[in-house]
């Protein structure tokens, strides 16, 4: 069957044009620095972020704890939001190969930390207390729907660790997404902290890999650690081909999906048996839930809409998050909609 795959981005596969640039993608030995297409990747997407370097790393996960682990030292503590992906959904990396406590604020609903929160975790010089050392942020954000952070709040949370000699480290997963649907640039997002990782392999479409950037310094140190982690890679041209691709002609059409995901949300909210989450969608992602007459749990209603052809990510006991990206058109949005309805009204 041919599958319309709502569970995430990260299910979108190389275009022709990444393809052809894999195929013919100058390569070189990147452990020794040689790889000229890594190399113009790492450049380009230094320039996109508006910091000195970017390092090419296999996944946003391997970003987010080189970036932790070349900010803090073993002891040290980051304060993260409590629904932040480096929290929930890295495996503990942070704490099980960095010795890096965690220190956990609620995250608001809009995806922040409030500012009175960040304080209150900000610990003082006491020989009982580990050291914070780092903020983390996380733009957009998956757990809290996929919203955006403006550059307004990253500024005043930029400010507030600056002046207290803490540093800053934004998980860009999606930041394209997030500059895209609020018509600012990822430079100017990135401009209040000292470090993004973004992914070129979930809306933009690239097989594999996330760059992370930061200043010259610091990405020589993360360099190191991208070396301890196991994530030094030899002919990653033909990877970093399909990136510089996706950084060229894959981000000003991610509006497209945020369009898609407001027409598939319309559709929804009219099914008596779906409740939206408030505010939803704010970028590529709808949060929806079982209303309590259903009769079913998420994980049965979700095998229902397989049988349909549709998959959807099951996030809690009843509740979904459907994304929207480059192999969801039109008419896959109309027949998500119809399986929906066509699961609820057997139900
Ligand atoms: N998120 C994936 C899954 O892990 C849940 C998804 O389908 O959304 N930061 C954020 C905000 C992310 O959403 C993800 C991936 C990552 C980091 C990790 O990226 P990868 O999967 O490349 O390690």
């Amino acid at each position: 069957m041919n599958f319309i795959d709502l569970r995430s981005d990260t299910v979108t596969t190389p275009t022709l044009a990444m393809r052809e640039a894999m195929y013919s993608a100058e390569v070189g030995d990147d452990v020794y620095g040689e790889d000229p297409t890594v190399n113009r990747l790492q450049d380009l997407a230094a320039e996109k972020t508006g910091k000195e370097a970017g390092l090419f790393v296999p996944s946003g996960t391997m970003g987010n704890l080189a970036a932790v682990l070349a900010h803090c030292d073993r002891g040290d503590e980051v304060i993260l939001g409590d629904l932040a992906h480096t929290f929930l959904f890295e495996a503990g990396g942070i704490s099980a190969l960095g010795g890096v406590h965690s220190h956990q604020v609620h995250n608001q609903t809009d995806g922040t930390l409030a500012l009175d929160d960040i304080l209150t975790a900000i610990r003082a010089d006491d020989a009982h207390f580990p050291v914070t050392r780092l903020i983390c942020l996380e733009n957009t954000h998956n757990r809290c729907g996929g919203v955006a952070l403006s550059v307004e709040y990253i500024r005043l949370v930029g400010d507030l660790a600056w002046g207290r000699g803490l540093r800053v480290h934004l998980d860009g997963a999606r930041l394209f997404n997030a500059a895209v649907a609020q018509g600012v640039s990822a430079a100017d997002l990135a401009a209040p902290v000292d470090t993004v990782t973004f992914c070129l392999s979930k809306g933009l479409c690239a097989p594999v890999g996330s760059v992370l950037c930061g200043s010259r310094e610091f990405i020589h140190r993360a360099h190191r650690i991208r070396k301890q982690l196991g994530g030094g890679m030899r002919q990653a041209g033909v990877l970093a081909a399909a990136g510089i691709v996706a950084l060229e002609t894959m981000v000003d059409r991610l509006s497209e999906d945020h369009t898609r995901a407001k027409t598939l949300a319309s559709r929804l909210q009219t099914l008596a048996g779906l409740v939206l989450d408030a505010g939803s969608p704010y970028t590529n992602m709808v949060f929806v839930s079982l209303a309590e007459e259903v009769p079913m749990d998420g994980r049965q209603f979700a095998a229902k809409l397989a049988e349909l052809g549709v998959k959807v990510g099951v996030v809690g006991g009843r509740r979904f998050r459907l994304v929207t990206h480059f192999l969801i058109d039109d008419s896959a949005v109309e027949r998500a909609g119809w399986a929906f309805e066509t699961v609820l009204r057997g139900a």
